[in-house]
C-alpha cells in the first residue's frame, strides 16, 4: 500500500525537491515524520528568513525551492518575504499544514481559516486540495505552476489527516508528468526587433534581473559588442545581468522618471531585456522617454508587458530570444569606450572611528575572489557598490527583488548553500540585518560559510536620504543606535569580530574567506546619501 504521503515524496524526489526549508508545528509533523533519508530539512527560526533563504536557494540554483510553513500563523511571517519572491520571479513552493479536514470548519487552534485567500496577491496561484485524494495531483500542479514563466511562488494548505490516505488511480501517472513552455520569439517577431535594431543610430540596452537568470549574460555581451551599444541595469537591480568590468558596462539606472530620461537622453533606441519599465522607486515626475527615442521591452511577464506607461513590449522566454537577436544583429565594429574609473576615497576612519562606505567595498574587492558572489541589503550605499564591486559571472548578486527587508541574511545562506564551490559575501545594513538576523543560526548550524559584513552606520541611510527629499526630516524612528552585532553573532553561533580600521577589516575579511564556517564582521561606516 502507498500513502498520499508517500506519494508525495516520490513526487518531490522526481522534481529534484529534495532540500525542504521549514519551519514545524503541529500540523506538520505527520507529513514530517519519518522524512525519507535523501531528504534534508533547513530549519530557519522565523518564517521570513525561512521563505528568503528558499527565495535565495531557487534563484541561485535556477530551479523551484520547497517551504514547509506552520499553517495561517506561520504562511503569515512569511508574507513580506513573499513580495521579493513575487518580484524576482522565484519559484517557490509553498505548503502549510493545515488542521484536521472535519475540524476546520469548527476554527480550532492552528487552522488556515480561508487558506487559500490568505497568500494572495504575492503568489500565482495558491490551494488546499478539496480532498485528500486530490492532494498529490494538486502538489504538481503546484510545481509545474510555479515554473511556468514567469516563475513565481505558489501556494498549498493540507489538511495534516490526509496523508494517512491510500493512493489509488488518480495518483498513476502523476510523477512522469511534465509541462514546459516554448515562449520563443516568431520568425516575423525576430525580423521586426533585428531590423529595428539595425536601424538605430545609437542603441542603448536596458538589462533586468531576468537576463541572469536566464544565464543569458553572455548573449547579453555578444549583443552589446555587436551593436556597438552601451548597457544600463534596469533600476532597482535584484541581480547582476552583465559584467561590470566590460567596458560596456554604464551602471544601474537611477529609480527615477526624471533620472533615466536625462541619462538615456541622445539615444534613439532603448532595448529593455528581462525586467519591468521601469520599477522606478523615488518619484521625480518628467518625460518617461528622452526626445526622439523608441522604447523596445522584451519580458518573460506578460504583467510587465501590460502595465508599462511606454514602449513596444514583446513576451518572449529571455534566454532565447536574447541569443537569437545577437546571433542576427548587423555587426557594427563599434566599440564602446569604458566609463571613467569610480573616484578614489581615502581608506581610513574619520574622527568619529568611521569608514567610509566605498573604502569597505574597495577592501572587500580586492580580497575576495574573482567569482564571489555579493547579496546586497544596505540600502544607501548601493551605487557605491555597483560602482566599487567586481563582477564578472552570471549569478553574482542578489537584493530583495521588491525591497522588502529581510531578505538579505536569509537570502545569503540560501545561495551559498547552492553554490558551495563560490562564496558568498552579504553586505547587510545595521537596520536591514534585524528583519532576518536569525539566518546566522541556521549558518551557523550546517556551517554554511557566508562572509556576513555589516554595514553599521546607527541609522536608516536611505530614509534619512528619502526624509531630506520629502521633507520629513523630522520623521521619529531613523535611528538605529546602540545595536552590537558581534554580540548577536556570538549568540547564534558565528564567529565575528568589530573591525575599527581599515587594516582590521583586511585582516578579518581575509581570515572570514579563509574559514569554513560562517564569520561576522562589523565595521562601522560614514553615512551617504542614497540618491
Ligand atoms: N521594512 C521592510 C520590511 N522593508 C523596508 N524596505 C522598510 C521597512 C523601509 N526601509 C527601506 O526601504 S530602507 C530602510 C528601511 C527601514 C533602511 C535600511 O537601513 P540599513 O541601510 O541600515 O539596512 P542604510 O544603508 O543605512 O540605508
Ligand atoms: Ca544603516
Amino acid at each position: 500500500m502507498t500513502t498520499i504521503r508517500e506519494a508525495t515524496y516520490d513526487l518531490l524526489r522526481r522534481h529534484g525537491l529534495t532540500t525542504i526549508f521549514g519551519n514545524p508545528g503541529s500540523n506538520e509533523l505527520p507529513f514530517l515524520a519519518g522524512m525519507p533519508e535523501d531528504f534534508r530539512y533547513i530549519l530557519g527560526l522565523h518564517e521570513g528568513v525561512v521563505a528568503g533563504m528558499a527565495d535565495g536557494y531557487a534563484q541561485a540554483t535556477r530551479r523551484p525551492a520547497l517551504v514547509n510553513l506552520h499553517a495561517a500563523s506561520g504562511s503569515g511571517n512569511a508574507m513580506g518575504a513573499l513580495t521579493n519572491a513575487w518580484y524576482a520571479h522565484t519559484p517557490l513552493v509553498i505548503t502549510a499544514g493545515q488542521q484536521v479536514r472535519s475540524t476546520i470548519g469548527q476554527e480550532v487552534m492552528l487552522s488556515n481559516v480561508d487558506a487559500v485567500s490568505l497568500p494572495r496577491p504575492l503568489v500565482k496561484w495558491s490551494a488546499e486540495p478539496a480532498s485528500a485524494r486530490d492532494v498529490v495531483r494538486t502538489m504538481g500542479q503546484a510545481i509545474h505552476t510555479t515554473v511556468l514563466e514567469p516563475a513565481g511562488p505558489v501556494y498549498v494548505s493540507i489538511p495534516y489527516d490526509d496523508w494517512a490516505h491510500e493512493t489509488g488511480p488518480e495518483e498513476e501517472h502523476l510523477g512522469e508528468r511534465t509541462v514546459e513552455t516554448a515562449g520563443g520569439l516568431s520568425d516575423g517577431q525576430l525580423a521586426d526587433l533585428v531590423a529595428a535594431l539595425d536601424a538605430a543610430a545609437r542603441p542603448v540596452l536596458v538589462l533586468g534581473p531576468d537576463v541572469d537568470s536566464a544565464q543569458g549574460n553572455d548573449d547579453a555581451v555578444r549583443l552589446a559588442e555587436r551593436l556597438g551599444a552601451p548597457v544600463w541595469v534596469a533600476p532597482s537591480a535584484s541581480r547582476c545581468p552583465f559584467p561590470t568590468t566590460h567596458a560596456a558596462f554604464r551602471g544601474v539606472l537611477p529609480a527615477s522618471v526624471a533620472g533615466i530620461a536625462g541619462l538615456l537622453a541622445g539615444h534613439d533606441l532603448i532595448l529593455v531585456v528581462g525586467g519591468p519599465v521601469f520599477r522606478y522607486h523615488q518619484y521625480e515626475p518628467g518625460e518617461y522617454l528622452p526626445d526622439g527615442a523608441a522604447l523596445l521591452q522584451i519580458t518573460c511577464d506578460p504583467g510587465e508587458a501590460a502595465r508599462a506607461p511606454m514602449g513596444r513590449a514583446v513576451v518572449a522566454s529571455i534566454g532565447p530570444a536574447l541569443r537569437r537577436l545577437a546571433d542576427a544583429v548587423v555587426p557594427r565594429g563599434v566599440t564602446v569606450q569604458p566609463r571613467p574609473a569610480a573616484p578614489v576615497v581615502p581608506h581610513q576612519t574619520d574622527a568619529d572611528g568611521r569608514m567610509a562606505p566605498e573604502a569597505v567595498f574597495d577592501v572587500v574587492n580586492e580580497l575576495a575572489p574573482e567569482d564571489a558572489i555579493y547579496v546586497n541589503e544596505a540600502t544607501a550605499t548601493v551605487t557605491a557598490f555597483w560602482d566599487r564591486i567586481q563582477m564578472r559571472y552570471p549569478g553574482s548578486y542578489y537584493f530583495p527583488a521588491s525591497g522588502g527587508l529581510g531578505f538579505g541574511m536569509p537570502a545569503a545562506v540560501g545561495v551559498q548553500l547552492a553554490e558551495p564551490g563560490r562564496r558568498v559575501i552579504a553586505f547587510i545594513g545595521d537596520g536591514s540585518a534585524n528583519y532576518g538576523i536569525t539566518a546566522l543560526w541556521t549558518a551557523a548550524q550546517h556551517a554554511i560559510p557566508v562572509v556576513f559584513i555589516i554595514l553599521n552606520n546607527g541609522t536608516y541611510g536611505a530614509l534619512r536620504g528619502f526624509a531630506a527629499k520629502l521633507n520629513a526630516l523630522d520623521a521619529p524612528g531613523l535611528d538605529v543606535p546602540g545595536i552590537d552585532f558581534v554580540s548577536l553573532a556570538a549568540g547564534y553561533g558565528v564567529d565575528a569580530g568589530l573591525a575599527e580600521s581599515v587594516g582590521e577589516l583586511r585582516d578579518q575579511v581575509a581570515k572570514a574567506l579563509a574559514s569554513d564556517r560562517p564569520t561576522l564582521v562589523e565595521v562601522r561606516i560614514s553615512t551617504v546619501s542614497p540618491f
